[in-house]
C-alpha cells in the first residue's frame, strides 16, 4: 500500500511547476520510408525570458535516441553534425527547418503514421521540462521532394534527410 502511495504522489508532481519561457511552434515530423529507423523532427523554439536558455536534453518514446542535429558545409558536401550545445537566446529563438538544422529520431521504437502525434520532453536548463506534440506528416507528395541527388544538396537541403538511410549515426 505504501508502495501505490508513492507512485501516487510522483504521478500527481506537475511537471511545469511555474510559467516557462520557453515555448514550442510548429513541431512535426517527417513519416520517413516504412524501412527507415531514423525520422526527422522539426520545430520552432522561442525564449521569451530575459537570459539565455539551454536546451539540455531531449527525450521521446518514439525514439531511442533523439539528437539535435546541424547542417554544415563540408567542402561542397552538406554534412551533419550532432549539435555540441542548444542555446536558445534570451527574446529569441532556434529553429528547426527542413532547410537546415534539424532533431532526428534515431533508433524509432515503432512505425510512424500519417496523422500521428508523438510527444517529445525538451529538459532545459533552468531546470524545466517542456513537453512537445509533433504531428507526423508525410510529404512525399509535396512538389521538390523527389528526385533528389547529392548534387543539388546545396539549393535544396530537403534532400538531407533521404541521405539519413545510408548515414552512420
Ligand atoms: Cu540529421
Amino acid at each position: 500500500m505504501k508502495k501505490l502511495l508513492t507512485l501516487t504522489a510522483l504521478l500527481l508532481l506537475p511537471l511545469q511547476a511555474m510559467a516557462s519561457d520557453i515555448t514550442v511552434e510548429g513541431a512535426w515530423v517527417r513519416l520517413p520510408p516504412p524501412v527507415a529507423d531514423t525520422a526527422a523532427a522539426y520545430m520552432t523554439i522561442r525564449n521569451n525570458g530575459d537570459h539565455d536558455i539551454e536546451i539540455l536534453g531531449i527525450e521521446t518514446a518514439a525514439a531511442k535516441n533523439p539528437e539535435f542535429h546541424s547542417m554544415e558545409m563540408n567542402g561542397d558536401m552538406m554534412a551533419m553534425k550532432k549539435m555540441a550545445k542548444v542555446i536558445v537566446p534570451a527574446h529569441g529563438g532556434i529553429s528547426f527547418s527542413p532547410n537546415g538544422n534539424h532533431i532526428m529520431l534515431i533508433g524509432l521504437t515503432g512505425q510512424l503514421k500519417t496523422g500521428e502525434h508523438i510527444m517529445m520532453t525538451l529538459t532545459t536548463s533552468e531546470g524545466e521540462v517542456v513537453m512537445v506534440h509533433a504531428e507526423v506528416r508525410d510529404m512525399r507528395g509535396n512538389a521538390g521532394m523527389s528526385g533528389h541527388n547529392m548534387d543539388k544538396m546545396n539549393n535544396d537541403m530537403q534532400g538531407g534527410h533521404d541521405m539519413h538511410g545510408g548515414m552512420h549515426h
